[in-house]
């Protein structure tokens, strides 16, 4: 098991046709294992490899085949070549999760929550998975997008007691607790108000006694804020969403960019563990000359 006693860099891997330029499934999987190969020298604790993608405008539904097709070449070398590698699988589809686990990987970061595939509780329960439970509404192709982005007067309170629902139906299924990892879904059914309203009421997911996961890198409010439209040139907003996500309690971050999240978040965790006196620290003395 994983100790989530300090931040935790989740390493992003998308296989997806776009993702890799040049296209070619061989391209593709090589692409993706290099790509792993950088991430964990850069200091990934997790790599987390996805097949389907979930963004607005760019998300059509991709058949079970086709999704194992993208993952399972890739995550089969990656295993191979990284046995102690830490490896998690996004998909929303039990069947894909099903056969990533017996190819070794040991978490199902399913973005719909367990909401859209009635057999992945029972799948992740049955062998043992972490599982990173999700908030989001509606199906793969609009989750991403505001079609429903209807909330009162309190939106993190919302996202609380459905995540909350989403952990009960995880524990009706087996899944125990320590085995449950929460995410407030940034940007998932969320403007950029939504989206920072939950982040700073991460408090109170934390103060459930879970870890909280958070997943801001590149997203639209990063680019809404800052101005910056290329996504690829958001890695400073995205650390900084992070960074502030470590001091309100969040403790595992999904990124692109793993060097510089990792340097930031090392940092700040030296500060946040001396401000609340808990937590993992080490003496930090100046190199002697
Ligand atoms: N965001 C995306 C996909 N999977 N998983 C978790 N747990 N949390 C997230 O916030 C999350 C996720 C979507 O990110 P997007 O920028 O659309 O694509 P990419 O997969 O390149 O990050």
């Amino acid at each position: 098991m994983l100790a989530i006693d300090r931040p935790l860099v989740v390493g992003i891997i998308n296989v997806t046709p776009d993702s890799f330029s040049d296209g070619g499934r061989y391209h593709e999987r090589d692409a993706a294992v290099a790509h792993a190969a950088r991430l964990l020298e850069e200091g990934a604790d997790i790599l987390d490899i996805g097949g389907e993608s979930t963004r607005p405008g760019g998300a059509s539904p991709v058949d079970p085949a086709e999704e194992l097709r993208r993952v399972l070449p890739a995550l089969r070398e990656i295993v191979r070549r990284h046995p102690g590698a830490v490896v998690s699988v996004d998909t929303v589809k039990s069947l894909v999760a099903t056969a990533a686990l017996d190819e070794g990987a040991h978490i199902v970061n399913d973005v719909s929550g367990l909401r859209l595939d009635r057999e992945m509780g029972a799948v992740c329960a049955a062998r043992g998975a972490g599982v990173v439970v999700m908030h989001s509404r509606g199906g793969v192709a609009e989750m991403g997008s505001l079609a429903h982005a209807t909330y009162g007067n309190d939106v993190a309170a919302e996202v609380a007691r459905e995540l909350g629902e989403r952990v009960e139906a995880a524990h009706a299924a087996g899944i125990p607790s320590d085995a449950i990892v929460l995410d407030p879904g940034i940007g998932f059914a969320k403007t950029t108000e939504h989206s920072l309203q939950t982040l700073a009421a991460i408090p109170l997911l934390a103060a459930g006694g879970r870890p909280v996961m958070v997943g801001c890198s590149r997203k639209r409010f990063i680019g809404e804020i800052t101005g910056v439209a290329d996504p690829a040139r958001r890695v400073m907003g995205s650390i900084g969403a992070h960074v502030a996500a470590l001091a309100l309690g969040a403790r595992l971050f999904r990124v692109h960019d793993v060097r510089a999240s990792r340097e930031a978040l090392d940092v700040a965790w030296q500060i946040v563990c001396r401000a609340t006196g808990s937590g993992r620290h080490r003496a930090v003395r100046p190199p002697s000359s």
